[in-house]
């Protein structure tokens, strides 16, 4: 019969996040070249089989021209994505603004911007307005590119105002909006000028995730405190019927990385870092650089270790890649010489004519080197201030089998959760606390590091980001189906 041989039947999905997963450089008037990124999130979509997966999302340039426009929507069609063109003056105010200036430093708890307070409060209100206009515009795209039946997914602090938008819309799209920054409690949430307005509008999603159960039992406590909302153990009752809330933890591909270390361009440069570093034991940090990583903290950390240890002095480098981020932003310049600053001074004092015991790269480095490194850190150092999750913590472990090493992590980051009996787990603005888990790492026993070691990574392997992906996607399903079932009785 001819409905056999039809293709089986793929749920639509339109996943929508600020930034598509393609870098674009344009080569002519009407000619882009792509790439896609391989980020955690693409991998985790791809896994997922049983969805057709479409991004919609800002490509990250400016594109004032309609002939630039239209050769780049059909560029980036056939990687199925659909851009956003979002101009250079809401890109300043929405993205550098009210995204990464406002939300990303209060929701990791450093706070709402305090210099100059009377101008920051002027220009909240334009940011804001231009973070409602943007978002606006996202759901513009969606709405001309949703069909029946399809599942919309949301992302991020970005996008906060998106859910009430398309519902606005269109009562019956099945919305769904998770957050992979942490929720802050709600007595931070509180001092947002617009806090009411964006816990309204995630509430209109059908279903909202979280990495962890705390971010989304402060989302339930900021909408019954700040809303005068009832919160139930599900979610939040919403203007008659439940916004479900629920924590969906995020993994990795960790075959990804598993299947990486056998090739020979990895195994090529495991060699070259294992015969560059003989004789001493390597640390790791790989973080974007950004205040939320503590990498100062951590880099005052391993002075006052080999301050109190002097015999560690020549057997032991510490390997710091720091990806720089929002470089246009002052505050991230500023970490950034910083940073270089304490490094340099640490190498002064304890480095010798032929070593320094901090190697600090500002760059990022491709897949392969990423995972030569992973595979061989003794030991790996995450010390966020706050993370939603930290996926380079999972990324180590996935990358030791052979190795067993340990991993000495943050207890404010969301993976404190899931590889905590695993890891050390330490309060990084504890510099003291923080020295002492690196000798105890150094030193720890083979029989330990194995224990710790199998515990994260039968956690690892088991939890990806296929996974993840694929049970936020059918719970929504669900929640939809089950609210309507309610509104039928
Ligand atoms: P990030 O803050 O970017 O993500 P993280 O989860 O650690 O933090 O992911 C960083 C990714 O970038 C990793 O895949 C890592 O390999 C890669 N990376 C970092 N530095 C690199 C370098 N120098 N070279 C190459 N690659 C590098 C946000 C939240 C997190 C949350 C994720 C996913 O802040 O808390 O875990 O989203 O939800």
């Amino acid at each position: 019969e001819e409905r056999h041989e039809t293709k089986p039947f793929r749920q639509r999905l339109l996943v929508v996040a600020n930034r598509l997963p393609v870098s674009a450089v344009r080569k002519g008037e009407d000619a882009w070249s792509l790439e896609i990124s391989a980020g955690g999130l693409v991998s985790a979509l791809l896994g997922v089989k049983e969805f057709e997966a479409r991004w919609i999302g800002w490509a990250g340039v400016n594109v004032p021209d309609e002939i630039g426009q239209k050769a780049l929507t059909k560029a980036l069609a056939e990687k199925r994505c659909i851009p956003v063109f979002l101009d250079e003056e809401i890109v300043h105010q929405y993205y550098n603004g009210y995204c990464n200036n406002i939300l990303w430093p209060l929701f990791h708890y450093l706070g709402l911007p305090q210099e100059d307070r009377l101008a920051t409060t002027r220009s909240f209100q334009s940011q804001f307005e231009a973070y409602e206009k943007a978002n606006q515009m996202f759901a513009d795209v969606v709405n001309k590119h949703y069909e029946e039946g399809d599942v919309v997914w949301c992302h991020d602090y970005h996008l906060m105002f998106l859910p009430k938008c398309l519902k606005k819309h269109n009562k019956k799209m099945k919305v769904g909006w998770f957050l992979h920054t942490p929720f802050p409690s709600s007595e931070i949430h509180r001092t947002l000028p617009s806090r009411s307005e964006l816990l309204h509008s995630v509430l209109a999603a059908d279903l909202v995730g979280f990495h962890t159960y705390d971010y989304a039992r402060h989302f339930v406590s900021a909408c019954t405190r700040i809303l005068g909302l009832e919160g139930t153990p599900y979610g939040v009752e919403y203007q008659g019927k439940l916004t479900r809330v629920a924590a969906f933890p995020i993994g990795i591909d960790s075959e990804r990385f598993i299947r990486a270390l056998d090739l020979p361009a990895v195994q090529d440069h495991i060699k070259e870092l294992q015969e560059r570093f003989k004789g001493r034991k390597v640390m790791l940090g790989v973080d974007r650089l950004d205040m939320i990583k503590g990498i100062p903290q951590k880099i005052l950390a391993f002075e006052k270790f080999l301050e109190e240890d002097p015999y560690w002095r020549d057997k032991v480098v510490l390997l710091q890649i720091a990806v720089p981020t929002r470089t246009d932003v002052p505050e991230y310049q500023k970490l950034t010489s910083q940073v270089h600053e304490i490094v340099g001074r640490i190498n002064g004092r304890f480095g010798t004519l032929t070593t320094v015991p901090i190697h600090h790269l500002d760059r990022s480095l491709d897949f392969y080197q990423l995972c030569a490194l992973y595979a061989v850190t003794d030991v790996a150092l995450v010390t966020s201030l706050r993370d939603g999750m930290n996926l380079v913590s999972y990324e180590f472990v996935a990358c030791q089998e052979k190795k067993k090493g340990v991993l000495i992590l943050s207890e404010f980051a969301g993976a404190a959760q899931s590889l905590g009996a695993g890891a050390i787990l330490v309060n990084p603005w504890n510099i003291t606390e923080v020295a002492a888990a690196i000798a105890r790492a150094l030193k720890m026993p083979s029989a330990e590091r194995e224990k710790r070691h199998k515990h994260n990574f039968l956690h690892v392997k088991s939890h990806t980001a296929q996974e993840w992906a694929g049970t936020f996607v059918s719970e929504l399903n669900d929640t939809v189906i089950e609210a309507q079932l309610r509104t039928r009785q």
